[in-house]
C-alpha cells in the first residue's frame, strides 16, 4: 500500500471527499423535492477516483468527463454554491442555469464538461490535447468517462489519433462495472478495459479507484507521461457507484449485498481510519472536515434558491445551429431555426485568421485541396500496392474538376 502524504495534504484530501459526498446526498434530496430538474446522476461512492486524480492536476491542465461530473467540478475548484444553482436550473448556475446536472462547466478552472452523449467527450479531449501542443503549452488533459463510453465508436477512434499524434492525454475510465443496468461482463468482450485501447498503441494500467492514495499515485504518472514525453495512456479505476444509475433507478439489475460489500470498502470511510490510525489527523479534524462540508453544502442550497430564474425572453440567447453551409440563428421570431448569414461573409476577421492558421499548420494550403497528390508509393511510404491493385483490377482514376466538386 502506498505511503500516506503529509498531513495537510491528507486532511484537503479527506475535505473535498467529504464535501463532495454531502454535496451529493443533498442534490438527490433536492430533486425529490423537484428543486432540481432534468436528470440527476450521482457519484456516491466514487470520490476517491475523482478527488485523486484532481489532487495531481496542475491549474493549467483540463479535465473533462460524462454526466455523472458534480463532484469532478468541485474537486477541481468549482464553488458548490454554482453548482447547485446550476441543478436548480438558475441565472448563477455554471452554465447559466441552462444545462442542469449534465452540463456542469467551468472553464476558468479548464473543466470542460459535463457532457450528456455517451463517448461523446473523448474525442473533444483529443482535440484539448492537441489544442495544447497547437499552443505549445505545457498543459495536459485528463478524460474521465465510463466503463460503457469504452464500447462507443469514439474510444477507438479518439485512441487511435491519441497514440498516431502523440497527444498529452491521460484517460481515466471509472469502472463502475454497469453502463445504466448492464454488468460489464454482458456489455464489453474484453473486461480488462486497461488493455482495451493496446491495439491502438495506447497502453493501460489498472488502479484501485475506491483508494485516494493509490488513484492519486498511478493518475500523476499518467500525466507525467502525457505532459513530459507526450504518451497517452489509459488507466482503469475501480469504482463503484452506491445509487442507481439516475435518480429513477429500480435497480433489478443488483443483488443489495453487492451494493454492502462495496460500501464496506467506502473510500471516505477507509481513508478517515487510516489516517487517524497512522496518527496523521486526528478524530477532531475528521469532525471538522464534516462540520464545513455541511455549511458549504447548506449554503450552497439556500445560494442557489435565492438566485433568480433565467428570464424567459432570454430562452433563444446563446442558441445555434452549424450546418456546412451556413450559421443558423434560433431567435425570438419562432422556435424553428431561421437561416443566418453566410459562415464565410459573417466570419469575423479573427476566426478567419485562426483558421488559416490552422490550415497551415496542419499543412493544407487555404482553398480547394491540390488535384494531383503525391502518390505515396513514390514517396517510400508505401511499399506494396492495394490487393486489387496488385492484381491489376486498378483502372487510372480520371481527372475531376475541383471546383465543380465543391460546388455541389
Ligand atoms: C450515445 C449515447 N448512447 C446512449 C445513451 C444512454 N445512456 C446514458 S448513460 C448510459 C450508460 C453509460 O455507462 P457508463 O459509460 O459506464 O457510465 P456510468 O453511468 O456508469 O457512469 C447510456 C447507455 C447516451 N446518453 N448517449
Ligand atoms: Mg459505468
Amino acid at each position: 500500500m502506498a505511503d500516506l502524504p503529509d498531513a495537510s495534504t491528507c486532511y484537503e484530501l479527506l475535505a473535498r471527499m467529504t464535501l463532495i459526498r454531502r454535496f451529493e446526498e443533498e442534490a438527490g434530496r433536492q430533486y425529490q423535492r423537484a428543486k432540481a430538474g432534468g436528470f440527476l446522476h450521482l457519484g456516491i461512492g466514487e470520490e476517491a477516483t475523482i478527488v485523486g486524480t484532481t489532487s495531481v492536476m496542475r491549474d493549467e491542465d483540463y479535465l473533462i468527463g460524462a454526466y455523472r461530473t458534480h463532484g469532478h467540478a468541485i474537486a477541481r475548484g468549482t464553488d458548490p454554491k454554482r453548482v447547485m444553482a446550476e441543478l436548480f436550473g438558475r441565472v448563477d448556475g455554471t452554465s447559466g442555469g441552462r444545462g442542469g446536472s449534465m452540463h456542469v462547466f467551468d472553464a476558468e478552472r479548464r473543466f470542460m464538461g459535463g457532457y450528456g452523449i455517451v463517448g461523446g467527450s473523448l474525442p473533444i479531449a483529443a482535440g484539448l490535447g492537441l489544442a495544447s501542443d497547437y499552443r505549445s503549452e505545457d498543459s495536459a488533459t485528463v478524460c474521465m468517462f465510463g466503463d460503457g463510453a469504452s464500447n462507443t465508436g469514439n474510444f477507438g477512434e479518439t485512441m487511435n489519433l491519441a497514440a498516431l499524434w502523440k497527444l498529452p492525454v491521460l484517460f481515466l475510465v471509472e469502472n463502475n462495472l454497469y453502463g445504466m443496468g448492464t454488468s460489464i461482463e454482458r456489455h464489453s468482450a474484453q473486461t480488462d478495459l486497461s488493455k482495451k485501447a493496446e491495439g491502438y498503441g495506447v497502453p493501460g494500467e489498472r488502479v484501485d479507484g475506491m483508494d485516494v492514495i493509490a488513484v492519486r499515485e498511478a493518475v500523476a504518472e499518467g500525466i507525467r507521461l502525457a505532459r513530459e514525453e507526450r504518451r497517452p495512456t489509459l488507466l482503469e479505476a475501480f469504482t463503484y457507484r452506491y445509487r442507481g444509475h439516475s435518480a429513477a433507478d429500480p435497480e433489478v439489475y443488483r443483488e443489495r449485498d453487492e451494493v454492502e460489500e462495496w460500501q464496506r470498502k467506502d473510500p471516505i470511510e477507509v481513508f478517515a481510519r487510516r489516517c487517524v490510525e497512522a496518527g496523521v489527523l486526528g478524530e477532531r479534524e475528521v469532525e471538522e472536515t464534516r462540520a464545513k462540508a455541511e455549511q458549504t453544502v447548506v449554503e450552497a442550497v439556500e445560494f442557489a434558491d435565492a438566485s433568480p430564474e433565467p428570464p424567459l425572453d432570454t430562452l433563444y440567447e446563446n442558441l445555434y445551429v452549424l450546418d456546412s453551409a451556413a450559421w443558423y440563428a434560433v431567435d425570438e421570431r419562432s422556435p424553428e431555426p431561421h437561416r443566418g448569414e453566410r459562415e464565410e461573409e459573417s466570419m469575423p476577421e479573427t476566426a478567419r485568421e485562426l483558421a488559416e492558421a490552422g490550415a497551415a499548420y496542419a499543412g493544407q494550403p487555404d482553398g480547394p485541396r491540390p488535384q494531383a497528390r503525391p502518390n505515396p508509393a513514390e514517396q517510400g511510404d508505401a511499399q506494396e500496392g492495394t490487393q486489387a491493385e496488385v492484381a491489376g483490377e486498378v483502372e487510372e482514376p480520371e481527372e475531376q474538376d475541383v471546383a465543380e466538386e465543391v460546388e455541389d
